[in-house]
């Protein structure tokens, strides 16, 4: 948990200075913005490696970046942090979470018409005063109020990533309290929701005030908001608000099943129940007076007459009838997988090279490991031409006589602006394995563009599909069901990105798909190899698309998988 916040203290830093715009302050500028990578990419937490005196062994962290990491673990502040914090508007860091601006964009607002705040910002832009200033115009005048839109809608809602690894170490924590049984996430979390409004935990134990106790005095917290003796409400340091609720260990399995939701999913249950003469609440299922289950949620679906339903499929979407039906599908699991089909290195923009990436990938248990850099079209992303493919193909060749995971050769090549692919066929067809994405140039018929795109038969796999970055850009509009037609004519597979900014497709579409009996690789998107664990929650996310194991291709030996890609 101190690595994500120190890693974010350091981007702020640099944030911060850059709109300082002291020329001095270049160089620091980039010390922090390499320390806050270089610690995402930590081994392990800096708390560890600061007690064992390690932290400059972290390629990127020096003597000082390694004395503040230090100071911040010693007091939980930083002094240069909190003077840099005085030195900006108060809606500094509010501002930068629109997409479209940056730190340098912040200060000609805040200089030239004195904009320090949401609020002042969206004035400005009404009375067109934005759209006059040199650098901005029209068009970008109108992409911040989108931003500012956006931001409102999500009002304090965070996506799953970014509260994936506190919620984790919570529970860590919690399992330390002796008087735990058992501690486990629920609500939007379990469920796997791409966004999250507050976490809630349930823990069991006999003596739930102890726990509650225990949890309000945990290092994580900075403010109680309510305590009982069976429940409490706090506030993270970084402003997660956290729910624990503590049950009897014998309630685990109905409090689990109410508490995770969703809402909609339990109203209807409860219904569902009712009119068969049940009663349901956290305490446990009823028949009547009587006890039917508790201890676990198996048992309580179960009482009812139903298959387990998944977390990740209670959304009211027809999961009930088809629980009490018992015709649910075996829904896919991270073991199914075998490898990863969208992955990038050093020979684009990633963060580490093919031998790493395909040695975690090996780690990871992965039988393959597709290496899809990106085309050349894609300048910000150092794209491969022609000539430097032919030195990657032969670094994978050598990499695979010798490593014991077998190395795909990819790309993730750009779909341009008309469709076309920005590769010609001859190139095209020596790869192993062709992702096409679209990353550019949003306002043209993506339909049309995807449709062209998969009618090139070197494509295997279209990318994220939507092109939605969750929070900070709309999906384009498409019309799905010309798309999973075509698909199922050319054999073209859809993927599922797991990155937490982008679970693309959207999980009503991977279902639309499934109709049309489309395959689906579950693929990480990693740029680094610390990045690659994403895969997990890509599961969790084709999940709520119902997704079975034998509907994704990365879930198949490689000598199958080379056979669907011919
Ligand atoms: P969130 O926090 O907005 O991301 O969404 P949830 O689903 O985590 O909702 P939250 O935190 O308000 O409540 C957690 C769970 O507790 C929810 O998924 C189901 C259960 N729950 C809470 N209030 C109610 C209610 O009024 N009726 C029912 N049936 N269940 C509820
Ligand atoms: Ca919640
Ligand atoms: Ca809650
Ligand atoms: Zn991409």
């Amino acid at each position: 948990m101190v690595n994500q916040e120190l890693s974010e203290i350091f981007q702020q830093m640099a944030e911060i200075l850059e709109f300082l715009d002291n020329p001095s302050d270049k160089f620091r500028i980039r010390a922090y913005q390499n320390a806050s990578l270089a610690i995402q990419d930590a081994p392990e937490s800096l708390e560890k490696m600061a007690r064992e005196k390690k932290l400059k062994a972290i390629p990127g962290i020096g003597e000082g970046i390694a004395k503040k990491i230090e100071e911040y673990i010693a007091f939980g502040r930083i002094r240069e942090f909190e003077l840099l914090k005085k030195a900006a508007p108060k809606g500094f860091f509010e501002m930068l979470a629109i997409p479209s601006l940056g730190p340098k964009k912040v200060k000609m607002l805040y200089h030239e018409l004195h904009i320090k705040s949401i609020g002042d910002l969206k004035k400005a832009v009404k009375a067109g005063r934005v759209q006059a200033l040199e650098g901005f115009g029209e068009k970008s005048a109108q992409k911040i109020l989108e931003g500012i839109e956006m931001k409102s809608k999500s009002k304090g809602r965070r996506i799953l990533g970014a509260v994936y690894l506190i919620v984790s170490s919570i529970v860590e924590a919690m399992k330390k309290c002796k008087e735990v049984d058992e501690v486990v996430p629920a609500g939007s979390f379990r469920r796997n929701e791409e966004t999250v409004g507050d976490i809630d935990i349930l823990a069991t134990g006999k003596h739930p005030e102890k726990i509650t106790d225990y949890f309000a005095r945990q290092q994580f917290v900075s403010k109680v908001l309510a305590q009982g003796d069976t429940k409490i409400s706090i506030l993270t340091k970084d402003g997660l608000q956290v729910d624990l609720r503590v049950v009897e260990p014998k309630q685990f399995g109905s409090a689990l099943q109410y508490f995770t939701g969703s809402k909609l999913h339990n109203v209807h249950l409860r219904t569902f129940a009712k009119n068969r003469g049940f009663k349901l609440s956290e305490y446990g299922f009823f028949k009547g007076k009587k006890l039917v289950a508790s201890k676990t949620e198996e048992e309580c679906y179960k009482s009812l007459g139903m298959q387990f339903i998944p977390p990740e499929m209670r959304n009211d979407t027809g999961e009930i009838e088809a629980a009490y039906r018992h015709e649910l599908p075996t829904l896919i699991e991270l073991k199914n997988i075998r490898g990863d089909l969208h992955s990038h290195s050093v020979w684009s923009d990633g963060r580490n090279s093919i031998k790493e990436m395909a040695l975690e990938g090996h780690r990871r248990g992965y039988e393959y490991i597709a290496l899809t850099d990106h085309s050349p079209s894609l300048i910000v992303a150092n794209g491969l031409k022609p000539d430097r493919l032919k030195k990657k193909k032969r670094e994978i060749d050598e990499l695979n006589e010798k490593l014991p995971i077998k190395i795909l050769f990819g790309t993730e090549v750009d779909i341009l602006k008309d469709g076309d692919i920005d590769y010609p066929d001859e190139i095209l067809k020596q790869f192993d394995i062709v992702v096409a994405s679209i990353h550019s140039r949003f306002g043209q018929d993506n339909t049309a563009r995807l449709l062209k795109a998969m009618e090139n038969p070197h494509v295997h796999i279209i990318g994220h599909a939507s092109g939605r970055l969750i929070g900070q850009r709309n999906p384009y509009a498409l019309d799905y069901d010309k798309l999973f037609k075509k698909a199922s004519e050319t054999g073209t597979i859809f993927e599922i990105n797991s990155q937490p900014l982008r679970f693309d497709l959207q999980d009503q579409y991977i279902r639309e798909a499934k109709r049309w009996k489309c395959k689906f690789s579950i693929n990480s998107d990693a740029h680094s190899t610390q990045g690659l664990w994403v895969m997990e929650l890509g599961v969790h996310w084709a999940k709520r698309g119902w997704v079975e194991a034998k509907e994704v291709v990365n879930t198949l030996p490689l000598g199958n998988l080379k056979k669907i890609l011919k």
